[in-house]
């Protein structure tokens, strides 16, 4: 392989001016963050990141699945689709005290934000008065609250806005052109409508994808294309690792490159400069150092809690380690979210205060530690 001149590097590094968000990237130029030498495309995400972000905070999400399997959609990655035997068993809608019960453990365990997934094509009327009452309850302990149904029409959108609903989670989950291959029950316009009722109704968008579905690496470039094309851009972009599950049609697909995968973070982090880019579903398969790289190539998001919808997160205790080791604390909520306050939230802002006291008592043990080895030395 020639190496690349110094010039050329200089030249695709313009490309993408320190943190300036644009909609307007074309295929070729995000190719061309990607082709940079790794090293050159971390250094420039991380300068991004440092514009715009704490670049030690990481904002903590908790997933509870509140309706499980037996979806209708046929997407080919998901161990919910009814068109797959993947042995998992079928959940009616959770009742409502049982999501109460669960987001008060996750605020407990630290998390601000409580995100509530359910296996449907879209909501139905009878279903959505509950689901707009779990956000009513949710809200109410001073937890962001965000929501993935499926799609979601103007009049759905504006009341789950109205319940108080923060975010909406819906992915585009690849390129438009890969999509095909990977869902046929729905289209990538539908997709693209849903995620506009969401915007319009006034709530924050959460859209990201998945990688490491057999698509080429044009197709990762595109699909950030597509998520950079959305004004405003998601305030949330979730990038999943695929997690290959028995009995669906990609659980023999071709592992991606860890490498390649934290190349497409730190170019989602260049393209969508202040958003949070959140590192997925696909953390228990990846070793400590993999992640190490995505907080450096710009994610600022996580799963924090032993499950994700049906299947399994790194464990809660874990990832704490992991923070203090790598000097990261939880993101505390920005002032607006606290509006709601209750006495709840009262002990949720004062969990947060605790949780970002521990990680400083530990990373001042680590410089100790550190001091001590020198002088040692
Ligand atoms: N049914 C709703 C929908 O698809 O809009 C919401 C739930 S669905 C499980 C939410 C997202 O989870 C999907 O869009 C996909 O990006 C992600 N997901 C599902 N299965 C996954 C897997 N095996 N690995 C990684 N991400 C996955
Ligand atoms: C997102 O992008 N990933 C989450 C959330 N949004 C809803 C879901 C990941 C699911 C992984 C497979 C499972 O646990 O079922
Ligand atoms: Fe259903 Fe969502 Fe799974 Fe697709 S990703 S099969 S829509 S639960």
């Amino acid at each position: 392989m020639p190496p690349a001149s110094h010039e050329s590097r200089a030249a695709s590094l313009t490309l993408a001016s320190r943190g300036e968000v644009r909609h307007d990237w074309t295929v070729e130029e995000i190719e061309a963050l990607f082709a940079l030498p790794f090293n050159d495309l971390l250094f420039h995400a991380q300068q991004v990141h440092r514009a715009h972000f704490d670049p030690n905070a990481v904002q903590v999400s908790t997933l509870l699945s509140i309706k499980t399997g037996a979806c209708p959609e046929d997407c080919k990655y998901c161990p919910q689709s009814g068109h797959y035997n993947t042995g998992l068993g079928k959940e009616k809608l959770l009742e409502v005290e049982k999501v109460v019960e669960q987001a008060r453990a996750a605020r407990k365990a630290g998390a601000s934000r409580f995100c509530m997934g359910a296996a449907w094509k879209s909501p139905r009327e009878k279903d959505l008065d509950v689901v707009l009452e779990m956000v009513r309850r949710v809200k109410a302990l001073g937890l962001e609250t965000c929501m993935t149904l499926g799609m979601v029409d103007t009049d759905q959108a504006g009341r789950l806005a109205e319940a108080g609903l923060d975010y909406y989670n819906h992915n585009l989950d690849t390129s438009p052109e890969y999509y095909g291959e990977i869902i046929t029950t729905r289209t990538y316009a539908d997709r693209l409508e849903t995620l506009g009722n969401v915007r319009e109704a006034g709530m924050k968008v959460c859209s990201g994808g998945i990688l490491g579905m057999g698509e080429a690496p044009r197709d990762r470039a595109a699909l950030l294309q597509q998520l950079a094309r959305l004004e405003p851009h998601p305030e949330s972009v979730p990038i999943n690792m695929l997690v290959k599950v028995p009995g669906t049609p990609l659980e023999d697909v071709e592992d991606l490159d860890p490498i390649e995968f934290i190349r497409a973070i730190a170019v989602a982090r260049i393209l969508m400069p202040a958003s949070h880019v959140r590192l997925s579903a696909g953390r228990e398969q990846m070793n400590e150092s993999t992640q190490a790289l995505a907080f450096l190539a710009g994610a600022n998001s996580i799963f924090y809690g032993d499950q994700l919808l049906t299947t399994s997160n790194p464990q809660a205790e874990q990832d704490r380690a992991l923070f203090a080791k790598l000097g990261l604390h939880p993101e505390v909520v920005e002032k607006s979210a606290r509006e709601t306050c209750t006495d709840d939230a009262r002990q949720q802002a004062e969990l947060e205060a605790a949780l970002v006291r521990r990680s400083a008592a530990a990373l001042d043990a680590r410089a100790t530690e550190l001091a001590y080895d020198a002088a040692q030395a």
